[in-house]
């Protein structure tokens, strides 16, 4: 049933494609989806396969030319890999110091640290011994690997997993895993099991699926050499056995059976097992019902507001995922509309491929209904998101079209302090501090 869904909004993002050109092509983003579109794998001969896979990992419909300004606009402080590693080790090792007394209540800590433009969060994970900065995405299950079977030409740059140096490591027989994207991209392997620790949380015998095809945007984004697939693992593509995710194994070994998602503006956050740390956000926690239907952190999401003003129909039959592996939130265009035109400078914009903003505006918050009872705010301020050219600014809200599936990403993340509860298949929200 989840298939036919994905495979819906697989034909849907292509049609509106290639109908695209008078209206911003912000689309959704291709949601993981499994198995329907394998045969456009790794292809890309037509135009907007070619377009939609550059695109791929951002998991929203922006234009090479906007990444280009995107990762430019960081040049004051460039997050290069070197930097990268070092940022995220200095954090490593405070993280480690609480690790010891952490580990033994049941819990791990790992940092969150975004590259150039927020564009994506990559926390390190210990794997057999091998330490690799890999993204959590709460909107996949795969827990997929840059390893050393890829050749030069997909793995240069890359930390790479070598399964021959684990002691720990046994082959699943026969296993193989192949994840896809709605865009035709997405990435294929064999399947082994290994000791996974994060933070001091730790599996001893996790489903590593290690690549040995990659398709290129991830070759070429080198920060990142993998995935921690963290939805339900109902999800997960390995065949012929489906294999559970990281989160469903720990959690019985977990103090609490939670992980939570502190994700940064332009710093470093953390990504945490087993614990909720109440000093990261204000006032308490409201807790969100989880619809698992489809395998994903989802809930309903009806209404919205701007600013301070009265609560508004959004999409009545509204549904969203919360998806810390997509950069923006991709809205209905009710939302989208509703807000925007509060914001005299907003536009259109087809050379941004989306809708712009001056930069130099000072934008509304934005209240999104979560489950019916609480309205998460998403601070004004991040949705102004990143410079395209001038005073020019892309908004961190997009359309993706009329849809039921509105897929709240990082920008939502850096205003609320998230936890993904498996043990009532709830989600819990917060102001961030
Ligand atoms: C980004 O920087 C590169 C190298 O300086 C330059 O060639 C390119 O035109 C810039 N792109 C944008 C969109 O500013
Ligand atoms: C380590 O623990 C202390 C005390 O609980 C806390 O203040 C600090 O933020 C923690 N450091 C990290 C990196 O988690
Ligand atoms: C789920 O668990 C959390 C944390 O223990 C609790 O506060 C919350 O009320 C529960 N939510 C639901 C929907 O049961
Ligand atoms: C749960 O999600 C499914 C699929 O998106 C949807 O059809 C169903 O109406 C949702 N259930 C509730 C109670 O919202
Ligand atoms: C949270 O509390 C801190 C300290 O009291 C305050 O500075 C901050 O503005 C509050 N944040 C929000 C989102 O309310
Ligand atoms: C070196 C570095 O970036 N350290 C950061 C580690 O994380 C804390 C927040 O948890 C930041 O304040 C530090 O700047």
């Amino acid at each position: 049933m989840h298939s036919f869904l994905r495979a819906a909004l697989f034909l849907g993002l292509l049609a509106a494609l290639v109908a695209a050109a008078p209206s911003p092509n912000i689309q959704k983003r291709g949601i993981y989806s499994v198995e329907r579109v394998r045969n456009t794998n790794f292809q890309g001969h037509n135009g907007p396969r070619q377009y939609l896979k550059s695109l791929r990992k951002y998991r929203m419909n922006i234009p090479p030319e906007l990444m280009d300004a995107i990762k430019n606009q960081s040049v004051a402080a460039p997050v290069t890999a070197a930097n990268f590693a070092k940022l995220a080790a200095a954090n490593v090792t405070s993280a480690a110091a609480n690790t010891t007394t952490a580990a033994a209540a049941g819990t791990g800590v790992v940092a969150a640290t975004p590259e150039s433009g927020d564009i994506e969060y990559l926390a390190p994970v210990n794997i057999g011994g091998q330490t690799l900065n890999l993204d959590f995405d709460s909107g996949s299950s795969d827990l997929w690997v840059f390893d050393t079977q890829l050749a030069a030409a997909s793995s240069t740059g890359h930390t790479l997993y070598d399964p021959t140096k684990s002691t720990t490591l046994k082959m699943i027989n026969g296993a193989t895993w192949n994840i896809g994207y709605g865009d035709g991209s997405g990435a294929a392997g064999n399947v082994g099991t290994d000791t996974v620790n994060i933070g001091g949380a730790t599996v001893t015998a996790q489903a590593i699926e290690m690549a040995t095809a990659v398709s290129q945007s991830f070759v070429a984004d080198t920060n990142n050499n993998g995935l921690v697939g963290l939805a339900y693992s109902k999800l997960n593509t390995v065949k012929p056995q489906q294999q559970k995710t990281f989160f469903d194994n720990v959690m019985p070994s977990l103090a609490m059976p939670v992980f939570t998602a502190d994700l940064r503006k332009a710093s470093v956050g953390a990504y945490t097992f087993g614990a909720i740390d109440a000093t990261k956000f204000n006032g308490t926690m409201a807790w969100i019902p989880v619809n698992t239907t489809q395998g994903f952190w989802q809930f309903s999401s009806t209404k919205f507001a701007v600013g301070t003003g009265a609560a508004q129909a959004g999409n009545p039959t509204g549904q969203a995922i919360a998806d810390t592996g997509t950069t923006l939130i991709i809205a209905d265009p009710t939302v989208v509309n509703g807000y925007y035109s509060q914001i005299p400078s907003a536009q259109n914009n087809a050379q941004a491929g989306g809708i712009t903003v001056d930069c130099d505006a000072t934008l509304p918050d934005l209240m999104l209904d979560v489950g019916g009872n609480y309205m998460a705010r998403v601070k004004g301020s991040d949705i102004n998101y990143a410079q395209v050219t001038g005073n020019t600014c892309f908004g961190g809200v997009q359309s993706g079209g009329v849809s039921n599936l509105a897929i709240y990403g990082d920008i939502f993340f850096k205003s609320q302090f998230v936890a993904f509860n498996g043990g009532n298949n709830s989600l819990g929200m917060a102001e961030h501090q």
